[in-house]
């Protein structure tokens, strides 16, 4: 039942700039794509994540029994691999799947909380952005993955905004965004959307987070095993299915709308301003205006109980990678390219002022000044080639001990003239 469009959204904005900030020079396009799995809490984000394990690992499994039995049926390049699995989410408590990088192992929730006198969702953004300070060498990791893998999965917090609205989920997605073909798959609870007003609420969300990242982007109506999710994909083509649906019962009630298998057939004697007037004439004009932009979304259908709709997934997701390469990958080039020759003019400019001031101090300043600065050259290199700084997240297979990482208090400088605030 599920389905995917290929469109993309109607005008492809500009990547954010600070995507590229993260580059000397762009690297080049990996085997691996990145899925960022976002969505509302309870959407099923963790259960999903779990059963794209199993389901890769399954099909990883199948071609390795089909090779051994035939070894020369495909080449190993066109075969599958398992997954590199990430866990984002530091106040989880147990898994579906065994997590390669797992934030949980540097960063201790429950003692950010105490130690910081913060409420669970403060102690969860706080964890975040401590572990986004190290997430360099994460992504060291990941880029070493990427070379061998098919996909890389990342499995974020329970709230939505603590990773989609913070620093640190934009410093996460911009980083990895420029590393390789990155995904977002936004998960939506199909059951809890059949009535009008959560449906475009949901979309809302996926709109704003579509616009905000600029990433390809999948939407995923999980849990079809309860309710399918033919309605939605309906309500998303045709505005006019939805505003029936409107007219049809109430904006909050979803019994009117929509059965089990799908739309209810809209009743005869409608009442076109609904039982509760306002919102549904809200619902109406949002109707109107955002269907322009949702109505090209990919949208495919999931149980990840079932692991239904897992092969039409993974098919959207090689469709959002070609878009990222089309699209994405492009403009960030041209970003790479802007600030390279920006900081090549400021360097030269440097130069310039330097020579200047030598000749006005004469021979014994030029001496000094010459012994003094390093080549420009030199200037894009560190001072201290060596340091790697503390904190550091060790590989998920290296036996060394996994650090814990403390709060490094309001006064922490990272070397780079930034102080950290205090959290709260
Ligand atoms: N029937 C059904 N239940 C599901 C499905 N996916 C998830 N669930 C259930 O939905 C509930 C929430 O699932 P989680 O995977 O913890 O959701 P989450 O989005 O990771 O939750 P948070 O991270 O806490 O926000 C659990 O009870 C799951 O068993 C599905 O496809 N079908
Ligand atoms: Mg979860």
């Amino acid at each position: 039942m599920a389905s995917s469009s290929t469109l993309k959204p109607p005008q492809a904005a500009p990547v954010p700039a600070s995507a590229a900030t993260h580059l000397e020079l762009l690297p080049d396009i990996p085997r691996a794509s990145s899925i960022i799995v976002i969505g509302m809490a309870g959407s099923g984000k963790s259960t999903f994540t779990a059963s794209l394990h199993d389901h890769l690992h399954e099909r990883a499994q199948e071609q390795q029994d089909a090779m051994d039995q035939e070894p020369t049926a495909s080449s190993s390049s066109a075969r599958t691999t398992a997954p590199y699995m990430v866990n984002l989410d530091p106040a989880v408590g147990t898994l579906g799947y065994e997590p390669n990088v797992d934030i949980r192992d540097t960063v201790d929730y429950a003692r950010v909380m105490e130690q910081y006198n913060l409420g669970p969702n403060g102690g969860i953004l706080t964890a975040l952005n401590l572990f986004t300070t190290k997430f360099d060498q994460v992504l060291g990791i990941l880029e070493k993955r990427a070379k061998e893998v098919d996909h890389i999965v990342l499995d974020t917090p329970g709230q939505i905004e603590i990773f989609t609205w913070s620093a640190s989920g934009s410093i996460v997605t911009d980083a990895l965004a420029s590393s390789m073909p990155t995904v977002v798959a936004y998960i939506i609870d199909t059951p809890r959307t059949t009535a009008p007003a959560t449906f475009m609420s949901n979309m809302l969300y996926a709109c704003s987070i579509l616009y905000k990242t600029k990433l390809p982007f999948v939407l995923v109506f999980n849990k079809t095993d309860v309710q399918d999710h033919q309605f939605a994909l309906e309500w998303m083509q045709d505005f006019e299915k939805f505003q029936e649906a409107l007219a049809a019962g109430n904006a909050t009630d979803p019994s009117a709308t929509v059965t089990q298998h799908g739309l209810r057939a809209p009743a005869r004697d409608m009442d076109t301003e609904g039982s509760q007037g306002y919102m549904n004439s809200l619902m109406n004009s949002m109707s109107l205006v955002l269907d322009e932009f949702y109505k090209n979304l990919r949208a495919v259908g999931v149980s990840s109980v079932t692991g239904e709709g897992m092969d039409d997934f993974l098919n959207a997701v090689h469709e959002a990678r070609q878009e990222y390469l089309d699209d994405y990958r492009p403009q960030l080039e041209r970003l790479a390219k802007e600030r390279d020759a920006k900081r090549e003019s400021s360097k030269k400019e440097q130069l310039a002022r330097l020579m200047k001031d030598m000749k006005v101090g004469g021979k014994g300043a030029a001496k000094t000044a010459k012994s003094a600065t390093r080549s420009t050259e030199d200037l894009s290199q560190p001072i201290d080639e060596t340091y790697e700084g503390d904190g550091q997240i060790i590989e998920p297979d290296s036996d060394e001990e996994k650090p814990h990482y403390e709060y490094p208090g309001p006064d922490y400088d990272r070397g780079d003239g930034t102080v950290w605030p205090r959290p709260g």
